[in-house]
């Protein structure tokens, strides 16, 4: 039985990281998803859409996906690795390197990112329907010139 262990934010859930799920899950036979907690996004200095329970719950939806855990901390992984017994630590390779340490509890696997999506990307593209539809309300509210 290899576990294979893996951490994210996974906001706004997408088609990257349902293909980095689905490549995670082919490297075993179960995959351990420690899901970053609001608490914890917030040391991370990111700004969530979507709440840690709603996030939780989407990845537990997942296929890929056998068991969601929370992440509250950096120093958690350690711990988490032994508990659970995971075999291999994968994280998309915008992570690469960082994790090397953990390499004498588990293997460590970095896998390419999907190019051209990211939450990021997301967020602006809500930001710019926002802004549009505003400016053409905004058109249409005020008097046309005579
Ligand atoms: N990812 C990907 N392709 C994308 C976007 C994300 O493969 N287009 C991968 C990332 O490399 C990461 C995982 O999906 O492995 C989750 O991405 P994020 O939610 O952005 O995770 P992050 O905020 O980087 O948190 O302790 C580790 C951190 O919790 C990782």
């Amino acid at each position: 039985m290899i576990t294979v262990l893996t951490y994210g934010t996974f906001d706004l859930f997408h088609v990257g990281h349902v293909r980095l799920l689905r490549r995670l899950s082919q490297l075993g036979d179960r995959l351990i998803v420690g899901c970053s907690t609001d608490e914890f996004n917030a040391i991370k200095g990111k700004k969530t859409v979507v709440p840690f329970a709603q996030r939780k719950e989407t990845l537990e939806a997942c296929r890929y996906v056998t068991r969601v855990i929370p992440e509250m901390t950096w120093e958690q992984k350690r711990s988490d690795i032994i508990r659970e017994g995971a075999d291999i630590f994968a994280m998309g390779d915008d992570w690469a390197g960082h994790f090397d340490d953990l390499a004498d509890l588990a293997q460590v696997v970095y896998l390419p990112r999907t190019e051209n999506i990211s939450t990021t990307d997301l967020k602006r593209f809500a930001a710019a329907i926002h802004n549009e539809k505003v400016q053409m309300l905004r058109g249409a509210a005020s008097p046309t010139r005579s």
